[in-house]
């Protein structure tokens, strides 16, 4: 008697582990987790933080099919602290989540670069709303994509941009030392030369407070404009000092500019400043105005550059997923998830239509040229934009070859 009603206590604790490990495993195989990875702190946060939450607001507003399919999709947002390091431990703890299917990041190609490596070394797919380095896709990886233009083709546009100014003859060129910094003045540079214009100088600078020793060169040189391929921490302070000591001429820089703390760092000083950017203000984009009304109700300010691209960036993902799922009937491995995102064709945005080459850059890169108009940060989405351009990237610009007719 005791044996036996110690058997069927047995039996019992037995069937209840059994059911509820049963429940555990159909529970996780319904979670589908997206990770974001951009500055969450530190002086670049504003774009990082924007980034963040264009993820988030369109996991909240797209994930609809993937939720009438039985699944719940998680976000995870990480702060890569703009710092190679940082990023690539997180990609460890990244591609350590099995429920996680796919990235939404970086802000810093410098970052990208290392983290994606761990993202490719296991499947997992990252789409990028902001990386313009060259060679976040000249690698090939079949995990990285992104849906902004690239530094070839931004650099190029602001040398020529430069060089239909009146009175710029000649230019200084600075640059931030970071993989994106020194790549796009390269790019600046060498359009610039092609363009006739004398280039003065090419140097490179961590300094982020005291710019005194590069500016009193630089004055000695008067050059017509100043390029400073960096971002606006450090070229909000550079432009503030430099007009405080005298320097009357021009000043452009790449889309590391298109932050509205650029003003709140460069002040009365920064206006006037041409950029180029990828990520034109939310409001040249016709089909973002619920997208800019919604996240101003979810976050009580403007959307900053970027975040409607990583909006986009992670409707793709979603797309992708579903569509996997609805033809499979099961959670797709992260294999699957990239090569859906890879075979994207004619995704419809807020911010524009997308395709991915076979290297992962948008067939058709957006490339835009604005000068600040205030020094009100309040104003950034109401710079002006002066022109436009679509690029097909490289890849696609690449005519295929003619078929011979027989
Ligand atoms: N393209 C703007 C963000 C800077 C970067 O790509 O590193």
């Amino acid at each position: 008697m005791k044996t036996s009603r110690k058997l069927m206590v047995f039996l019992l604790v037995l069937a209840v582990g059994l059911l509820l490990s049963a429940t555990m495993v159909s529970a996780q195989d319904t979670v589908i987790r997206i990770a974001s990875q951009t500055p969450l702190s530190g002086p670049q946060s504003i774009l990082g933080t924007g980034i963040r939450n264009g993820v988030e607001l369109a996991i909240a507003q797209l994930s609809g099919p993937l939720t009438d399919l039985g699944y719940t999709v998680e976000f995870v947002p990480f702060d890569d602290q703009a710092t190679p390091d940082v990023g690539v431990a997180n990609a460890q703890n990244i591609v350590n989540d099995g429920a996680i299917l796919a990235v939404v990041g970086h802000l810093n190609s410098g970052v990208a670069l290392p983290s994606s490596e761990v993202y490719n070394d296991n499947d997992l797919v990252m789409v990028s709303p902001a990386n313009t380095n060259v060679n976040i896709t000249d690698r090939g990886y079949p995990t990285v994509n992104r849906i902004c233009g690239r530094d070839d083709a931004q650099g190029a546009a602001g040398a020529q941009f430069a060089a239909s100014l009146d009175g710029v003859s000649s230019v200084y060129i600075i640059h931030d030392t970071t993989a994106y910094g020194l790549g796009v003045a390269e790019f600046f540079q060498a359009e610039a030369e092609a363009q006739g214009l004398t280039v003065l100088g090419f140097e490179g600078t961590e300094e982020a407070a005291n710019f005194e020793g590069i500016i009193q060169p630089i004055l000695a040189l008067a050059p017509d404009l100043i390029y400073f391929g960096g971002l606006y921490p450090q070229s909000g302070i550079f432009i503030n000092q430099a007009r405080t000591a005298g320097y009357t001429g021009l000043f452009m820089g790449p889309d590391g500019f298109d932050s509205s703390e650029f003003s709140e760092l460069s002040g009365e000083a920064g206006v006037g400043t041409y950029y180029t950017t990828v990520a034109a203000p939310v409001t040249i984009y016709p089909d973002a105005a619920d997208f800019a009304a919604s996240y101003e109700e979810a976050y009580g300010e403007a959307p900053q550059p970027f975040a409607a691209q990583a909006y986009d960036s992670t409707g793709i993902v979603l797309q992708a997923i579903a569509g996997l799922i609805e033809a499979n009937g099961a959670l797709p491995s992260r294999a699957e998830v990239a090569a859906a995102v890879r075979a994207t064709e004619g995704y419809a945005g807020i911010t524009g239509t997308y395709s991915f080459d076979d290297n992962g850059d948008p067939e058709i890169g957006q490339y835009y040229i604005l000068s600040v108009g205030s020094a009100d940060p309040g104003d950034w989405n109401s710079n002006e934009l002066l022109s436009s351009q679509n690029i097909p990237s490289p890849l696609a610009a690449v005519e295929p070859e003619a078929t011979p007719s027989s």
